[in-house]
């Protein structure tokens, strides 16, 4: 049986949409209420541009959420579980977002733009809503909303060229995740090295939406002399680099884990004098020791077909131990691999596991990440 998803006036289309429309994309999943694409037909082609060319990704679906005022420094770092003391204009930083258990709600990247004036390029979940609502709470004098913004992304080992022959020269000296305000034609929007991606690249956030479909042109155009290709965030280059997804990996609603759980730990900064949501709860969790453990995982036998999702590993004899939240073949390490969550009690014991495919068991085996 076959059947189709309606578009119902609360998914939002991408300022980009016509344009990928135009170009054949052929899926669209759903992220912060906003259609985004996830493949235009030719996946392994897909691949291949990212890995070796260039592609170019709808990801208006990263949504930025501006929190602008006099207060928006202390609501940032009340938000976040990272120190922002060292963050600067210009520079963009991985700042993982708890709730008050210490539970991951978002992963968003932030961009401080002025000393009173933030976006969080968000993962998909409500944080317009949670920043909102604790801003008013504590009484802080900021304005959260969200912007007319809707990044676009180029991605891969010739993006820089693409970003070079748009913009100049003076896109080779921004720093990973340094960003700068600048125009392309009259086109405000600001030039971020960054992307969901280990092959390297550059996001374009675009500040006027009524020019969505002229930005795709004019990067479509740029990048033809190097083959640029439509594609989208790609699943099976982010679980052969270990990148985190946030929804994939875990979510609040469905297998809801902590920062140190999903290999964040690193970024949770408990020697700031500064509270944050969800500080109390990490620290116990974190004397009390991680009960589970973000892994990498091997399924053995033939190459699986596209990219699957969330499965329980079991020990041979039937005991729930993990789960492989998404999964896929990797023709750069010839195997199919998978990310996923492992007790940290039945690690150490390397029983034998496996995991039940369509009514096939497979044996599966962890490996640390990333995979080589
Ligand atoms: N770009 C922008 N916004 C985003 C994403 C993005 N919002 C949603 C989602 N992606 C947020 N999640 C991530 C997850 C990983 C990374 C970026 C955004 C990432 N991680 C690097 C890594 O893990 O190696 C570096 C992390 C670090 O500096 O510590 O890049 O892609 N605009």
């Amino acid at each position: 049986m076959t059947y189709q998803i309606g578009i119902g006036p609360n998914v939002r289309k991408s300022v980009y949409f016509d344009a990928t429309v135009a170009d054949g994309v052929e899926s669209f999943s759903v992220y912060n209420h906003m259609l985004i694409p996830s493949h235009f037909g030719d996946q392994q082609a897909e691949y291949d541009s990212l890995m070796t060319g260039v592609a170019m990704w709808d990801v208006a679906a990263q949504r930025q959420i501006e929190i602008a005022g006099p207060d928006a420094a202390q609501l940032i770092q009340y938000l976040t579980t990272r120190d922002m003391g060292k963050t600067r204009v210009g520079q963009g930083r991985y700042v993982p977002i708890c709730n008050h258990d210490g539970i991951l709600i978002n992963d968003p990247v932030l961009l401080m733009l002025a000393p009173n004036r933030y976006w969080l390029s968000i993962a998909d979940s409500d944080i317009e809503l949670w920043a909102s609502a604790i801003a008013a709470e504590r009484g802080l004098d900021v304005r959260v909303f969200e912007p007319d913004v809707s990044p676009l992304a180029i991605q891969g080992p010739l993006a820089e060229q693409v970003a070079v022959d748009l913009f100049g020269d003076w896109v080779k000296s921004l720093k990973y995740f340094g960003f700068k305000q600048t125009e392309l034609d009259g086109i405000p929007l600001v030039l971020a090295r960054s992307g969901w991606s280990k092959q390297g690249g550059f996001e374009l956030y675009l500040q006027d939406g009524s020019r969505g479909h002229e930005l795709w042109q004019r990067v479509k155009a740029a990048g033809a002399a190097y083959g640029i290709r439509p594609g989208a965030p790609n699943d099976i280059e982010r679980l052969e680099s270990g990148l985190v997804s946030y929804g994939a990996d875990g979510r609040l609603q469905v297998n809801p884990c902590n920062p140190f759980e999903i290999s964040l730990g690193k970024l949770v900064d408990f020697d700031s004098p500064d509270d944050f949501v969800g500080k109390a709860a990490l620290l116990k969790i974190k004397a009390e020791g991680a009960k589970r453990r973000r892994v990498g995982f091997v399924i053995a036998g033939a190459p699986l077909l596209g990219c699957q999702h969330s499965l329980h590993v079991q020990t041979t004899d039937g005991k729930v131990v993990g789960v492989l939240s998404e999964f896929a073949y990797s023709r750069r390490f010839s195997k199919n691999i998978g990310v996923g969550m492992m007790s940290t009690e039945i690690e150490s014991a390397s029983q034998d596991l496996i995991i039940d495919l369509d009514g096939v068991g497979r044996e599966i085996n962890v490996e640390e990440l990333p995979f080589a």
